[in-house]
């Protein structure tokens, strides 16, 4: 009695350890984001250093900003100010993160209702538009010069996204939905 008890309990508790080594296995990222906290950290005093010098029409990321972004070479802890635009355009290719491996700008705040386009420039090779928590999707890499994808933003909210080919080179934006 006693033992099948304690079985059930083992049974249950590695059940329970499986479940987190699989969570702890989708956090490949979440290892990264370790070392990104870091680096937030710096980016934040950036961030406020710049805001007490009065500002540049840009704002101090919030701290999910700040992490996001923290290995993306043309983020300078600012989020581009694009509010009060029916449509705002993202380059696609810009030069950032060892190559033309960046959006331009990687962070930018509108207002809801706003259309964000992205627009890829041809350079730096095929890439994509993906959001973190699948929001939007621009599909496959493509390199061509002029493609575009878009998404209207109704709701206030954070939006992260990458591309998926060089998210790891730092290829990394935020949508600000303000
Ligand atoms: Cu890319």
């Amino acid at each position: 009695m006693q033992t099948n008890l304690d079985r059930r309990t083992f049974l249950r508790s590695t059940a329970a350890v499986s479940v987190a080594s699989v969570l702890a296995g989708c956090g490949g990222s979440g290892g990264d984001g370790g070392d990104g906290g870091g680096d937030g950290g710096d980016g934040d005093s950036d961030g406020s250093s710049d805001g007490g010098s009065g500002g540049d029409g840009g704002s101090g990321a919030s701290s999910e900003v700040q992490e996001y972004l923290s290995d993306t070479s043309n983020f300078d802890g600012q989020v581009q100010d694009m509010t009060g635009q029916d449509e705002v355009s993202v380059t696609v290719g810009a030069e950032g993160n060892g190559g033309a491996f960046a959006f331009g700008p990687a962070a930018v705040s509108v207002s809801t209702g706003t259309t964000v386009v992205w627009e890829w420039n041809g350079e730096g090779g095929t890439h994509n538009v993906v959001d973190e928590d699948e929001a939007f999707d621009s599909g496959p890499a493509v390199a061509e010069e002029g493609t575009t994808f878009e998404q209207t933003f109704e709701e206030s909210g954070t939006f992260l996204y990458q591309c998926t080919p060089h998210a790891t080179l730092g290829m990394k934006g935020a949508i600000v939905v303000e």
